[in-house]
Order: structure tokens, then sequence, then C-alpha cells
């Protein structure tokens, strides 16, 4: 095992609640114009008004303080924190059929922590992205864990509200590459050839364990089309949003999370920024649609990738939750230190 960087662990969980908090005021536009998004960031220079996180921060809040406090997955305490915060701030924006969940759960008092999310959409469970949303925590937890050890805790954290298996495989995807960029150490160079194929094994090794023919792996035929995408010169927005997706389902938008910030490793001309972080933020949000979620998940793996002092000060400054964000992975960089020497 390795020791993993705390400016990277930092970069992470603020660069997730930058993404959402900056994400959310363009939530649901189905398109962003480039001036207008353009506008919006420049006025933001001179904006003292804190920023507020959305459903997409408090639920990973919880997924980090639970891990922490339980020194490891306890999957009752979660489901029990998801459920508190909710009623403590049902207002913060959260998808349309999770409240009949946090309602089981609380009746219930979280004696079957996973039945109430079976029970979404007659039994298939919901396929929306709230499990991908919030389980970048995970990857800082799980730093040193085997694969399939990681792959075990990010689903059994997304069941405790999400049971289709593109939730699923959509938040282990999510963690799988916010590790990735965490482990990444260079922050001048990204192979990004190398990091779509160690998503690709990871994703195939969920989808289609035996390697059948003709077995559907839509993640991979999504990791696939960035690939592709990523040898192009440039890719319009609107065939972006048409393959990868900008939408609330997992699938239709934790692969886009990935393009943006393999994207936004190299200049976007309509985003003229050079800081790479900010134009990741930028480029997703410019997508459209699920902009808060999108910006989250590309804003973890950049902030990882790029560590803290990549995320501008000034939105760390407006954001709300940046200095918890800070306390939780120091404490996950604790635990993680702690659990590799024992
Ligand atoms: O997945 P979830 O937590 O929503 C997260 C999104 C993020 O964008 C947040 O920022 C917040 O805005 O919400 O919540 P769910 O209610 O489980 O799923 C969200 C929506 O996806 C549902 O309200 C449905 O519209 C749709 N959906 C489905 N529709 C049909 N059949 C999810 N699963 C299904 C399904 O199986
Ligand atoms: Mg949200
Ligand atoms: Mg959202
Ligand atoms: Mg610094």
């Amino acid at each position: 095992p390795v020791s993993p960087r705390l400016s990277k662990y930092c970069g992470a969980l603020v660069g997730a609640v930058v993404g959402d908090c900056l994400g959310a005021y363009f939530e649901c536009k189905r398109h962003v114009k480039v001036d207008e998004l353009l506008n919006h960031f420049a006025a933001l220079d001179s904006v003292r008004k804190e920023q507020q996180f959305t459903d997409d921060t408090a639920m990973a809040r919880s997924v980090a303080r639970s891990l922490v406090e339980k020194k490891g997955l306890d999957v009752k305490d979660m489901a029990s924190r998801f459920v508190s915060e909710f009623y403590k701030e049902p207002d913060r924006g959260y998808g349309g059929s999770i409240a009949a969940v946090f309602s089981k759960l609380e009746k219930s008092g979280c004696s079957d922590p996973f039945l109430p999310a079976k029970e979404q959409f007659d039994g298939q469970g919901s396929f929306g992205n709230g499990g991908a949303m919030r389980i970048s925590p995970t990857a800082l937890y799980g730093y040193n864990l085997s694969e399939e050890e990681l792959n075990k805790v990010s689903e059994d954290i997304t069941r405790i509200t999400h049971t289709h298996p593109d939730a699923l495989r959509g938040a282990q995807l999510q963690c799988s590459a916010v590790r990735l960029a965490l482990r990444e150490t260079d922050t001048d160079h990204l192979n990004t050839n190398n990091f779509i194929q160690k998503l690709r094994t990871t994703m195939k090794q969920l989808e289609n364990p035996q390697n059948l023919d003709n077995h559907p792996q839509p993640y991979c035929d999504k990791l696939d089309t960035i690939e592709e995408f990523l040898k192009r010169d440039s890719v319009d927005c609107s065939e972006v949003v048409e393959c990868l997706g900008n939408d609330i389902s997992a699938l239709g938008s934790v692969p886009t999370a990935i393009y943006c910030f393999l994207r936004s490793l190299k200049p976007v001309d309509y985003i003229p920024k050079e800081n790479p972080f900010e134009r990741t933020i930028l480029y997703a949000i410019s997508l459209g649609g699920d902009t808060d979620t999108i910006a989250t998940m590309a804003g973890a793996m950049a902030g990882a990738y790029y560590e803290l002092d990549r995320v501008p000060q000034h939105w760390q400054d407006i954001c709300e939750g940046v200095p918890d964000a800070v306390s939780y992975a120091k404490q996950l960089h604790t635990l993680c230190s702690d659990l590799m020497d024992s």
C-alpha cells in the first residue's frame, strides 16, 4: 500500500462541493448558453453571498461522516444519517421519488435498510444518479482496498436508496474514477487511454464477468464512446449530450462526468480558462441538464487529480460546506493511514 496525499483528498471533496454549489444555479436548464455561463461566472468574482449545496452534497456529507465515525461501512448508521438529514432539510433539491424511501426507512427505524429502495419503481429500483452523486468519499476511505472490496462498499452504500443495476454500476464507476484520479501522481500528464482502460477492466468485470458474447454492457459501451471522442479534435456539445447524456439517470450522467474531466485536461475553445479545474466545472455545466450532479462528479475527479490548490480560492470562500469538506478529507486520510498501519 502507498500513502495517499492529503492535498488530493481535500481536492476531491472540495471539488465535489464546489461543483454541486456552482452547478446548481443551472440545474435543469436544458441548454446553457455559453455567454450566459461566462457572464455568470465573471459576476461570481464579486459575489460574497454563500452558494448553497444541494442533496448531492447533503448525502455525500453523511457518507463521509458515517465512514469516519464507524471507521468503515455501517449500513444502518449511514441510512439513518440520510434520513435525518432529509427530514432536517427536505428542500435541498432531492430526486422526485426518493422521499418514499426515506419515509419507509424512518417508519421502520432502518430495520432492513435495503428493503425500501428495492420497492421503488414497481420493484426494479431507481436508476437515478443519486447513488453516484454522493459516492466520492468512499474512494478516499477505500484508497487501499482491493477492487472487489471497493466495489462491494460502493454497491452497499448505493443500495440504501437505489437498486437498479444502472444505479449500482454508475456509483461503482464514479468511485473507481475518483480513486484512479487520487492515485495519479503526475498532475502535468495523464494518460487518458490508460485511465479509460483501467475503468473498462473494472466495468467489464461488473457488467459481463463471464465475457459472454452479446451480453449487455452499457457502461463499457459508454467508455468506448468517451475514448473515441477524446481522439477527435472537437466534439459538439450536442453530440456529447446525445451520446453520453446529461440527465438524472446514472447511465446518462456518470460517463459524461468522466468525459468532462478527461476532455478538460486540454483547452476548450469556448471556455477561456487557463486553470484546468475551473475548465472542468465550466465545461460540465455548459452541457446543461443535471448540471449540479455532473459538475459534482467531474469536480471530485478533477479536484482529486489537480489537488486543492487548483480549486479557486474565491470558489472555496463562497461555497457552502467547503470547511467541512476539508475536515472530512483530513479525517478520511487519517482513517486510511490507521487502516494501513493495523
Ligand atoms: O437518483 P435520485 O437521488 O436523484 C438524484 C438527482 C440529482 O440530479 C440531484 O441533484 C437531484 O436533483 O436529483 O432520486 P430518484 O427519485 O431515485 O431518481 C430521480 C428521478 O429519476 C425519479 O424521480 C424519476 O423521474 C427517474 N427515475 C425513474 N423513472 C422511471 N423508472 C429513476 N428511476 C426510474 C425508473 O426506474
Ligand atoms: Mg442536487
Ligand atoms: Mg442534480
Ligand atoms: Mg495550498
